[in-house]
């Protein structure tokens, strides 16, 4: 799993929200909150009557610095009462659960999680953001139904992903490079198509999820000016010159907050 950075994290507070917040109207035609809303299925979620407690956790490769505060700020965008706890780890659960909140988000290096206190559901980062990027191309997209979708990367968040487009209708192909993922994906999901090779697949498929975090795996010659992107991966997998090739309304992109708002919403759905 990717292991964010600082500087990936530290410009993520209000201001670059509200920013983040208008860009992704443009090409979604939703807000975040109303997207947040959408994800839990229509539920109305009263983000101001929610607590949540971000709890930093040290094991492992330790802290990153800025994370749970950009956690935090991207949380209390959506308008929720949120904090970070002044202590880490089991102390930090303890100050959460003094203060009595609704959610606690942590993470170490293999886990990523939203834990609703008042419902016991607990929600994973890869397989919250899966479906988030996998809604926001829908929304870009405006229907699903017999579209030709390509899922790049089928790690936990391309199957999530893959979940969210089947149940929708789409018709999906994969292409990934681990064999195992490959035999998994093949026996899990017989309907999904295994693409060998992206030359061939694109820019024939113009809708794509871009879920495997490798720099420069998509260039000019695999998309065209109508290719629509939705890429959860970090590092974003274009080149230069695919950059310069779709429309910049066509891609969405982010490090953390799109992954933090679906976690939340699936957390506090009913
Ligand atoms: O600061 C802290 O509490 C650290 N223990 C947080 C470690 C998060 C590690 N995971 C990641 O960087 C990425 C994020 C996009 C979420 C999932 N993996």
């Amino acid at each position: 799993m990717t292991r964010l950075t600082p500087a990936d994290v530290s410009c993520i507070g209000l201001s670059f929200l509200r920013k983040y917040d208008s860009e992704f109207r443009v090409k979604t035609g939703k807000s975040l909150t109303q997207f947040a809303e959408y994800l839990a299925k229509g539920h109305s979620l009263k983000f101001n009557e929610v607590k949540v407690a971000v709890v930093p956790i040290t094991a492992g490769k330790g802290i990153i610095e800025g994370f749970s505060k950009a956690v935090c700020s991207t949380l209390s965008f959506l308008g929720c009462d949120a904090f970070v706890t002044s202590w880490s780890d089991v102390s930090g659960f303890f100050e959460a659960f003094q203060n009595k909140v609704d959610v606690i988000f942590a993470g170490d290096d293999s886990i990523f999680s939203a834990f609703n206190l008042n419902t016991k559901r607990v929600i994973e980062n890869s397989y919250a953001t899966g479906k988030a990027y996998a809604a926001a191309l829908e929304l870009m997209v405006k229907d699903l139904r017999n579209k030709e979708i390509l899922v790049i990367g089928a790690g936990r968040v391309g199957i999530s992903a893959i979940e969210y487009f089947l149940n929708k209708g789409a018709k999906v192909m994969f292409s990934e490079c681990d064999p195992d993922r490959i035999e998994f994906i093949k026996k899990e999901y017989p309907e999904v198509i295994y693409e060998s090779n992206l030359d061939c697949a694109l820019p024939k498929i113009k809708y794509i999820l871009l879920a495997a975090p490798s720099r420069d795996l998509l260039h000019e010659h695999h998309l065209t000016s109508e290719s629509i992107i939705s890429s959860p991966a970090i590092p974003l997998g274009l080149s230069e010159s695919a950059l310069k090739k779709i429309s910049q309304n066509n891609l969405i992109h982010d490090p953390l907050q799109l992954g933090v708002i679906a976690m939340l919403s699936l957390a506090l759905k009913n």
